[in-house]
């Protein structure tokens, strides 16, 4: 996926202090990463000393408070073994896209080593892009009120040399094939914990299946009306079922989109390859639709009974169905949220745009719902043959469905499944 490449500014400096021979660093990991709208992700602040002692570590990051968010900042001190060398100083975040970290060790036992996390710090997403950046502010050695690492050396020379900061490609949230885990033809709100493999639906049942990184993948896989668990694990292509189903298919920087594509009434296991554009729909069909950097939208946007692959471009707002359509609908930003909202049987083209909760169905509606930082989860939520506009809210846990209810279930971190 090399679109994704795209490291923030690097300073290069030469250093006037002769007497410095090596230089410090600081960096992010990962420094990049394809995170999911409105579901937290980690970035971890390492500094390199390359073998001088230090005393302190002052890392000022800055961010587009528009595309990401600091939910949190966590000393984190991969120290050398036994030395507890570190004492978090001062952490301070700031809504306008800056977050400080300050950490420090005691003179008598001095820093010396190599690649050392400093803190952890939780970012949401908060629009999908192509290029949220995380870089460092850093003017130059012994600057004041930038980044800094000091050497022990009583002066306060500063040895921060260069930094690397970090660029993350955001995706719309996971949404499965479907979310009806019961009899009835409500769909249910569910959500998977990604840290444990955890799985609520709400009202029905919890359950363990998958682990931390797999990306959920619920859908209707056997056929018989009611929706499964699944999750798809990118570092080895596996797809675990609830059911105890297991099999291999894709792999890194694949993206699942479960559907039913064949109009048999049950899912196929399917795969959306963004760095190419490939399409594989398991024992069914592979093909070749959109660019680098589309999203997949995948849905039944004809009511024939099969799902069409379909992207979302989100630097122009195409929306492209397959052996179907090609229009433009939404700007750079906005959240695809295709989905029935009309009852007619078909999926209707949608956005929602996070910076003024404007929702757009594409010739039905327009409303007001939602702000920064929700995640949408438009379902039929009632039962009654119509997707209603709805969002999950991270912080609080809520679930809010347009004219219909709203609730708490699920917390910060989850990923919110209906569909
Ligand atoms: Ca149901
Ligand atoms: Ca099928
Ligand atoms: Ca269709
Ligand atoms: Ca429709």
């Amino acid at each position: 996926m090399k679109s994704v490449l795209i490291l923030a500014v690097v300073f290069s400096l030469s250093l006037s202090v002769s007497s410095v021979s090596s230089a410090a660093t600081l960096s992010l990991s990962p420094s990049t990463g394809a995170p999911f709208l409105g579901v937290p992700f980690q970035v971890r602040v390492m500094m390199d000393t390359q073998g001088q002692t230090v005393v302190v570590a002052d890392a000022i990051l800055t961010y587009n408070p528009v595309l990401l968010r600091v939910d949190g900042v966590t000393p984190n001190y991969a120290d050398p073994p036994g030395s507890d060398q570190f004492r978090f100083l001062a952490r301070s975040t700031f809504g306008d896209g800056r977050v400080q970290v300050v950490v420090g060790t005691p003179h008598q036992t001095a820093l010396n080593g190599n690649a050392i996390a400093v803190a952890d710090v939780l970012v949401t997403p908060l629009q999908c892009v192509t290029a949220a950046a995380i870089s460092y502010y850093f003017l130059a050695p012994a600057a004041s009120r930038d980044s800094n690492v000091i050497k022990d050396d009583g002066l306060g020379t500063d040895l921060l040399a260069s930094v690397f900061g970090g660029s993350y490609r955001v995706y719309p949230n996971p949404r499965g094939e479907s979310a009806n885990y019961d009899a009835d033809p409500a769909s249910e709100a569910a959500i998977f914990r990604p840290g444990t493999g955890f799985w609520a639906v709400r009202g029905v049942t919890a359950f363990y299946l998958g682990s931390s990184g797999d990306i959920p993948a619920p859908g209707d896989y056997t056929g018989d009306g009611t929706t499964e668990a699944a999750v798809f694990r990118q570092s080895s292509g596996l797809w675990a079922l609830k059911s105890g189903g297991r099999l291999y298919f894709g792999g890194s920087f694949d993206l699942p989109v479960p559907g039913d594509y064949n109009g048999d009434g049950s899912c196929e296991i399917a795969l959306f390859r963004p760095a190419s554009g490939l399409w594989a729909v398991r024992n069914l069909t592979r093909f070749f639709f959109g660019t680098s950097g589309d999203y997949p939208v995948s849905a039944d946007f004809n009511h024939d009974g099969k799902w069409e692959a379909a992207v979302f471009r989100p630097a122009d707002g195409l929306w492209a169905v397959r052996n179907r359509t090609r229009v433009y609908f939404g700007q750079p930003g906005d959240v695809p949220v295709p989905a029935d909202y009309d009852g007619n049987g078909s999926a209707d083209i949608a956005i929602l745009r996070p910076g003024n909760g404007l929702w757009a169905v594409r010739g039905i509606t327009r409303a007001s719902f939602a702000s920064a930082g929700d995640i949408p989860v438009p379902a039929d939520f009632p039962g009654s043959g119509t997707d209603r506009m709805g969002y999950f809210r991270p912080f609080q846990g809520l679930w809010s469905v347009r004219d219909v209810t709203s609730f708490y279930f699920g917390q910060l971190g989850d990923i919110p499944l209906s569909r």
